[in-house]
């Protein structure tokens, strides 16, 4: 998971702050979740039991590496595997374990917004997989990538794992797609992880843990709002609720107040009033099947041309073309 938070400017959080706990009903953006803390906290979602999304995206990897690495080469002149949001790498580490094993000619392109997530990730890659050629860049998505287009004009896979996509409505997601899209030439591919829908009830176990982790994941936005903004918020005095709506395959997360209360943000020179069981809205993690993939990608002015998926259907990949 790229590590949102370290150039996005400290106006734009005050701003969003201010007009997310201005506007009714209240709401605030899920990408401030991940400062450092926001950062080991999702580490740790990802090792839940019931956040089922990163184990099925792993065996889809595992299983189907062989026919993914060869969907990725076309030809000797080699490409460049670009991965948006590389994160710790566990699950890339896959494939370029086997393009490596497979003699393919390619140079792997992380690019995220923390530097130190990319050091981290370098380094490991030159200990474990020492032949694989990479090129680390640091920014946010579409500014990297259009540079990397300018720069050089070799075949493209561009990956995109996670679900992170799932954290956009439909239209920011076509919208992301579409900028892809844009930069891609026809012989480029886009490689890119959607969870499915599924039976209701894993999915809201898989955001509402017995340990109570994505409960202080979703908390610790208020406690970002109390460190940085200076805020008096009593993290005891909200829940965490999660619902999941079936039809359109949402699941939103909300902070809701358990009364009445008073809150003072010294950074924003405001006070929120909350009334008891108010609401703030904090995330959408979006469910998909293929229609809904297949209608994004058109909309995008692209087409599905593979899906790999698990055993128990939960988590689909999708190699997506111009
Ligand atoms: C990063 N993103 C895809 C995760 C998701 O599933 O929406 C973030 C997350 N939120 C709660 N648990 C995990």
């Amino acid at each position: 998971m790229q590590q949102k938070t370290t150039l996005i400017s400290t106006s734009q959080f005050h701003k969003d702050v201010y007009k997310g706990l201005t506007d009714f009903p209240k709401h605030l953006s899920s990408k401030y979740f991940y400062d450092e803390k926001g950062d080991k906290l999702f580490q740790e979602i990802m090792d839940m039991p019931e956040y089922y999304l990163t184990n099925s995206e792993y065996k889809i990897l595992d299983k189907f590496k062989d026919e993914i690495c060869r969907a990725f080469f076309k030809d000797s002149k080699g490409f460049d595997l670009i991965e948006l949001g590389a994160g710790d790498g566990k699950k890339t580490k896959i494939l370029l374990r086997q393009l490596a094993a497979e003699e393919i000619p390619f140079q792997y392109v992380p690019i995220d917004i923390s530097q130190n997530a990319l050091n981290e990730l370098e380094e490991s890659i030159s200990n474990e997989l020492p032949s694989v050629n990479v090129m680390p860049l640091q920014g946010t998505y579409f500014e990297t990538l259009e540079q990397l287009c300018t720069m050089q004009h070799k075949r493209k896979v561009i990956m995109f794992l996670g679900s992170n996509i799932g954290n956009l409505l439909h239209p920011q997601a076509v919208e992301f797609l579409r900028s892809i899209q844009e930069l891609m030439n026809e012989d480029d591919l886009f490689f890119i992880g959607f969870d499915q829908k599924k039976d209701p009830q894993t999915i809201l176990n898989a955001y509402n843990d017995a340990a109570g982790i994505t409960e202080r994941f979703n908390k610790n936005l208020l406690a970002r709002i109390n460190s940085e903004l200076g805020a008096n918020f009593d993290l005891d005095k909200f829940i965490h609720w999660e619902v999941y709506d079936p039809e359109t395959g949402t699941a939103k997360s909300y902070l809701v107040s358990k009364e009445n209360q008073t809150i003072h943000i010294n950074g924003l020179d405001l006070t929120v009033t909350f009334n008891a069981w108010e609401t703030i809205h904090t995330e959408i993690s979006q469910k998909y099947d293929d229609n809904i993939v297949s209608w994004l990608a058109d909309k995008a002015g692209m087409q599905i041309s593979r899906i790999f998926t698990d055993e128990n259907k939960f988590y689909k990949n999708y190699i997506l073309k111009k």
